[in-house]
């Protein structure tokens, strides 16, 4: 099985080039040939076929990589200034010249090294480490067929057998391991011993590909030991209980289970004490908390073994499982298969220490739950204020063909560097069964391992033999040590094996004959033996304890002991599994405590804000230090909306939207605005961050909404320099003080916020993922995600269909995220008009023929729905719309069709009295102020109109066209109202429109193409709707928009302008419609 892509290494290349070019290997070419170079099996070719000394040359000649043009002749000079006074230079150099160029003749142990043959063994040691790996022993199945690069060989490198019992010294220079400086000298056959037990046993390395020295010294101070790791008894005895516990685990699903999909991990049993083994030593480092994802293959041991979910409980679900039993209602969702399930625990650590493990609940899209687990470890570490990010670390577990195959990966490697989302290091573990369901990664990839995707980044790879158990223990310790230590990324690939089908009851011989079937032919004594590769190979678990018996540190006696109490305990779970009864608690974490699953009443309340706090705030998120200097025009944005703010007229969106997070802010919550560009707003709207234009420092004033602020509290995406403005905040956060006066005294939850406004990723699917992640940790928070244009939330779409629409029922987890995608017809073309609307109400679960309990006390029906979609018209709606996603005792998640042009809509306006709770004000109503789900003709209409003759119900920016052309028109019979919230769709407030308008004609205009946009989610409920009130069904419901098209919308402008006119006309015109039916 060729796991690997065989090909020329580039070092091959590059010293082939050399040979080609005539460089100082040229004296080489005659003599160095392809077939005669294989010297690291340790057997010599004869003296007169290996390579005869080269004479010596002067340094500058040598070409190779390590010793560029200047640092020859830079060399060279330093030899020279050394000839004549060896004081004139360092001590590390003369220590260089005196040995390397052999001129002290009488150093003990130095056989008349010369600087030719140090640049040779320096040359064969960095081949090593470069490319060693590619001669490790990492197929457990011993089938690999790779071709070892020619520069492992140290004929090679010049060396011939008669070196081989020559001393050598390596090292001077400011290196680790090998090259360190203090090594002692050794004969050429230690070296070459050494680095054979460190490159090209059963750990491959790779991290020549990371630019940073120190950090490959400390990597090379931990490979290449003077001798190689040794665990002790007792270390030996803890490694062999975990595996026998992971082997038992499976083989006790195995013959109880015969025929259940459990995607076990034989093949790959060194997993489960490689991971806890690392989370040891993590949690001896200082983690406290571990968030995993992983897919399904192991998990259920994962879950038993590591996370130590109760075997009971894990059995019970293999058995079917019994729904949760909840003492006050009955909400289960609908579940998911057991390989899905998540859940956390505490667990103990060797070294004696507790550390807390979440298993992230996953859908069955491979690495998808990738950035989502890398977001809520980030959110961790924000509760917990962990700002070195050494106390919450995130593990992905992967396949080979998924690591590979699925984008994710790479983009969520791209957020681990970056300030608003690196997590201090993500350790991932690829489980390399060597095959993806059927398919041979021959046929899946095109690089030569599968983790070559994280050599886009400075991310040490250790690649091990998943049968050698204590080198899956060593890496694995180590991953926890690089994390720890350099706070970035690592990927321990585990290359191991699936002794079964993909899962249980799959047949794997159909299409990996060789390994599962009638494999390699084998000739011992002139007999044929055919055998089966993974049949007759030991298990790891067997490896391991032939490997102890032999070394006298275990005994039989021993081991029969551990295994006999691993199956009693095994027995006794599944007996008790028998009488396992769920508990939701088994499923909730604590910062949710008291949250309302669906079946449970939340009680509405306003989002209307005293007028002194707004005020308050609204002058603190208005007013810019006075030695900032803005752009004119930026400038020029912060007068008017101060006097927005002091006038309390004319508030647009960008100003009710900061209000949003402002006045959340100072309600002690913490607010996160991701996605491209959204600092300054895709439409240049927001101005969220401020930029100097003679400093280019950057102020952001959602970051001074409070007095004496932390300055490591409020972060605002690139924005390195944030701090340095707080000299010239003086006079700022006069929030705070103020709303102290008005008895907002909540100073103490304040000091523990932070306001993000990030505008890094270009990533959509990571992105999303790691913002869901985010919000799901913590209910006090609003977190946001903008997509630029709507369109471009396409690349996530798994996120929505997978975890947004569906998590809480499928896991009964609740998030708040708000999603805002810019939509609407503009004459932008087909793409950027359409953040695809139809898609997400087709995914809404509200029931169109169904009209639920919409009584004002006892309204559950947002709680029941999956997500909420709004396209809300004024900014005022928009400020209540987010206030309300924190305002209540569940979360759901919103999606915003947000507008474009409506930012700067002349109309598109509202006043300061819209967003206060003052009974009279126009926002309030019988229930005081609150977001509007439907918004009523504008016209001061009596609850009976029966003179309407048409009532037109529509959603978004459309609205203000209509209502243009019906002034226009003088079109006064025409009734226009704004559906603001689409989903749920609001039963209520529709029939209370139907009723006041009697004989009006019923119209659903939109922009969209009738095959898009809301009319196929709104025809079924509004005729319900209309079914209830005897008004007629859906047949009676006119269509006005775009014609059903294949293209979102046509690129000609004209066009554009053309079909808007049309079809605003076309819902004014005093005929009546008769389009569709
Ligand atoms: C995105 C995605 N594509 C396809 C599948 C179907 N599928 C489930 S497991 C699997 C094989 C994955 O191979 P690998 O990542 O090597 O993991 P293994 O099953 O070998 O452990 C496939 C293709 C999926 N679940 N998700």
């Amino acid at each position: 099985m060729g796991w690997f892509r065989a090909g020329s290494s580039v070092t091959k290349l590059a010293i082939r080039r050399t040979l080609a070019q005539g460089g100082s290997y040229a004296t080489r070419t005659n003599v160095v040939r392809t077939h005669a170079l294989y010297f690291h099996t340790s057997v010599f070719k004869a003296k007169e076929q290996s390579t005869p000394m080269p004479s010596t040359v002067p340094l500058s000649r040598l070409t190779d990589t390590f010793l560029d043009g200047t640092s020859n002749i830079y060399l060279e000079e330093l030899q020279r200034a050394w000839e004549a006074d060896p004081n004139s230079v360092d001590e590390s150099w003369d220590n260089f010249f005196r040995n390397f160029v052999g001129q002290d003749a009488t150093s003990p142990g130095i056989s008349g090294q010369t600087i030719h043959e140090s640049m040779r063994l320096l040359l064969l040691v960095k081949s090593y480490q470069v490319n060693g790996h590619m001669k490790t022993k990492l197929d457990p199945l011993g089938l690999e067929e790779r071709e070892i690069p020619d520069n492992l060989n140290p004929a090679f490198c010049g060396f011939t057998e008669a070196d081989l019992d020559r001393e050598f010294f390596l090292g001077v220079w400011r290196m680790a391991g090998f090259l360190a400086e203090n090594r002692p000298v050794q004969t050429l056959r230690s070296i070459l011993t050494r680095l054979e037990q460190a490159y090209c046993r059963s750990i491959g390395y790779e991290y020549m590909h990371i630019a940073d020295h120190e950090k490959c010294n400390w990597l090379r101070d931990k490979i290449e030991t003077p001798t190689p790791t040794q665990y002790n008894r007792q270390r030996r005895e803890v490694i062999l209980d975990r595996l026998i516990w992971s082997s038992q685990f499976e083989n006790f699903l195995a013959t109880k289970w015969t025929t259940a999909k459990r995607f076990g991990l034989e093949g790959g049993e060194t997993l489960i004490p490689g991971m806890k083994e690392m989370f040891d030593r993590a949690a001896d480092l200082g983690v406290e908390n571990i968030v995993i994802g992983m897919p399904h293959r192991g998990r259920l041991n994962v879950l038993g073994n590591v996370v130590r979910k109760p075997l009971r409980q894990i059995f019970s679900e293999f058995s079917g499982g019994t729904k949760p039993v909840d003492e006050v209602g009955l909400y289960t969702g609908t579940g998911d298969v057991k390989y899905h399930l998540g859940t956390s625990y505490d667990r103990p650590t060797r070294g004696g220490k507790r550390i807390h493990l979440s298993l992230v609940a996953n859908p069955s899209h491979l690495e998808a739950v990738d950035p989502v687990v890398v977001g809520k470890t980030r959110a961790k570490q924000y509760y917990s204020n962990d700002v070195d990010r050494t106390k919450n670390m995130a593990v992905l577990i992967h396949g080979d063909g998924s690591f590979a195959g699925q984008g994710v990966v790479y983009e969520t490697f791209h957020l681990s560097a970056l300030p608003n989302y690196t997590t201090g290091g993500t350790i991932h573990i690829v489980v390399n069964n060597q095959v993806a369901f059927t398919t041979d990664p021959r046929a899946g990839r095109s690089s030569q391992y599968c983790t070559d995707v994280a050599k886009a980044l400075n991310v040490p790879i250790f690649h091990v033999n998943g049968d050698d158990m204590e080198a899956v223990v060593h890496v694995c310790e180590l991953a926890a040590e690089w994390r720890q230590t350099f706070h970035s990324d690592v990927v321990v690939d585990l290359v191991c094996y699936r002794r079964f089908g993909h899962n249980e009851i799959d047949e794997p011989s159909f299409t990996q004959p060789k390994m599962y079937k009638v494999s390699p032919v084998i000739v011992i004594s002139a007999f044929l033996v055919r055998f089966q590769v993974i049949r007759n190979h030991m298990s790891p678990l067997e490896i391991y304890k032939k490997k102890l018996l032999e070394s006298g540190q275990v005994t039989q006696e021993d081991i029969n002991k551990i295994q006999e109490k691993a199956n009693t305990i095994l027995n006794e779970e599944f007996l008790a599994s028998k009488d396992y009864v769920p508990k939701r608690s088994d499923w909730l974490s604590a910062y949710w405590a008291g949250f309302k699953s669906p079946e449970r009443l939340s009680r509405i309340r306003n989002t209307g804000v005293k007028p002194e706090i707004l005020k308050t705030v609204g002058k603190a998120i208005t007013t810019l230090p006075e030695t900032f200097k803005p752009h004119r025009a930026v400038k020029k944005i912060y007068e008017q909306r101060a006097k927005m703010i002091e006038t309390g007229e004319g508030i647009d969106w960008a100003l009710g939207e900061a209000l949003a997070f402002a006045t959340l802010l100072v309600e002690g919550n913490h607010v996160r605005l991701s996605g491209q560009d959204v600092e300054r707003g895709t439409f240049s709207h927001r101005h969220a961050v401020l930029h100097d234009q003679e400093t280019e420092e950057q102020y952001c004033p959602l970051d001074h909404v409070l007095m004496n602020q932390d300055e490591e509290m409020f972060t605002v995406s690139n924005r390195r320099f944030l701090t340095s403005l707080k000299h010239m905040s003086h006079g700022m956060g006069r929030g705070l003080h103020d709303a102290n006066e008005c008895n907002f005294c909540i100073y103490t939850i304040l000091v523990k916020m932070r306001n993000y406004v990030f505008t890094d990723a270009e990533q959509k699917f990571a992105v999303l993922g790691y913002e869901l992640g985010y919000s799901m940790e913590n209910p006090n928070s609003l977190v946001m995600w903008e997509a630029q244009f709507g369109d471009f939330a396409n690349g996530a779409q798994v996120i929505f269909d997978q975890f947004l629409s569906s998590g809480e029922s499928k896991w009964l987890r609740q998030t708040g995220l708000v999603l805002m995608l810019p939509h609407g017809y503009d004459g932008q073309g087909p793409e950027h008009s359409s953040a695809r609307l139809e898609r997400l109400l087709q995914m809404s679960d509200d029931n169109p023929f169904v009209i639920p309990e919409m009584d004002q006390t006892l309204r559950k029906q947002i709680q029941e729905c999956n997500w909420q979609v709004v396209n809300v018209t004024t900014p005022a709606n928009y400020f209540h719309v987010l206030r309300r996603q924190i305002h209540r005792g569940f979360r759901k998640p919103l999606i915003v069709m947000s507008p474009k042009n409506l930012l700067r809509y002349k109309d598109c306006k509202s006043n300061l009295s819209e967003f206060d709770d003052v009974q009279g004000h126009p926002g309030f109503d019988k229930q005081g102020t609150r977001f509007k789900r439907l918004i009523k003709d504008q016209n001061d209409h009596s609850d009976l109109e029966k003179g309407i003759r048409r009532l037109v119900l529509c959603s978004g920016k459309v609205y203000y066209e209509l209502d243009e052309e019906r002034k226009k028109k003088n079109a006064s019979d025409i009734a226009i109202c704004r559906v603001e919230q689409l989903c749920p769709f609001p039963h209520d407030l529709i029939q209370r429109e139907l009723k006041r308008y009697p004989n009006a004609e019923i119209v659903w205009c939109q922009e969209e193409p009738m095959n898009m946009g809301a009319y196929s989610y709104i025809a079924p409920r509004l005729g319900t709707a209309m079914k209830e009130l005897s008004r007629g069904s859906v047949e009676d419901i006119k269509y006005v928009g775009r014609y059903p098209s294949a293209s979102i919308a046509t690129g000609f402008y004209q066009v554009h302008g053309n079909e808007q006119t049309e079809l605003v006309q076309k819902a004014i015109q005093p005929e009546p419609i008769n389009y569709p039916f």
